[in-house]
């Protein structure tokens, strides 16, 4: 039994922070989400945020547990604590095995070129005046279609994001796509991945979807 209130620590522009976000409004938990806690400011890569998570990332998730205070990093973990009775991973043990693999395959590999190599350039650009380097933008693509293609290819077959249930998985991946479909004509790769447009269009009519995924910039 999680005791509510949690706090996520991290902004809720961050693909990661929106899918503990996702899991919350799933597993119907009371949260807050933000660099403020308990009315103080808590500086990002700070002393405490580096006792939280060693390498300073966000999120992390802030517990009370029997009157003690618990810090959890790392996304897939966060989630898994959260999923308490394990309604969101599946319960064949050679399924939840798979599922745990796809949950590090798009918190690792997929997320580095989608969101690192590709949606932060135009998030944070780093071009001359803030410009959007659309050279960079440009010389990432090709990687960017790999990946999308490596998705497609996973809709096409049965495992935790083409069952029924909402899994870790969906909300691991659901905000990165999400982000990708907001960018502009050329920009937005989806369009050519069919599989791919269903289903961000069916996660989308997820009330918790709607609720997090906004088209705030990443
Ligand atoms: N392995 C971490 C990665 C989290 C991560 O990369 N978070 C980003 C924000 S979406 C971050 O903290 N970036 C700041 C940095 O790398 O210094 C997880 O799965 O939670």
């Amino acid at each position: 039994m999680i005791a509510n209130p949690v706090h996520i620590y991290g902004p809720s522009f961050s693909n990661f922070v929106r899918t503990v976000m996702l899991i919350c409004e799933e597993k119907q938990l009371t949260y807050t989400v933000g660099f403020e806690v308990a009315g103080h400011e808590i500086p990002f890569k700070g002393e405490k945020h580096l006792n939280w998570h060693p390498f300073g990332k966000v999120p992390v998730l802030l517990v009370t547990q029997q009157a003690a205070e618990l810090a959890i990093p790392e996304t897939a973990s966060i989630c898994r604590y959260l999923d308490g009775n394990n309604d969101l991973q599946p319960s064949n043990n050679l399924e939840y095995v798979l599922h745990d693999a796809l949950c590090a395959l798009i918190s690792i590999d997929i997320d580095k070129v989608l969101v690192r190599e590709y949606l932060l350039e135009f998030a944070f650009p780093k071009g001359k005046d803030n410009s959007v380097r659309f050279d960079v933008v440009k010389s990432v693509q090709a990687k960017v279609a790999t990946t999308l293609a490596i998705i497609e290819k996973k809709l096409a077959e049965k495992n935790a994001l083409t069952c029924k249930q909402f899994t870790i998985a969906d909300a691991l991946l659901a905000p990165m796509l999400h982000y990708i479909s907001c960018l502009p004509a050329g920009y937005n790769l989806l369009t050519d991945y069919p599989k791919i447009e269903k289903y961000l269009a069916d996660l989308m009519t997820r009330s918790s979807c709607k609720k997090v995924l906004t088209s705030n910039r990443l």
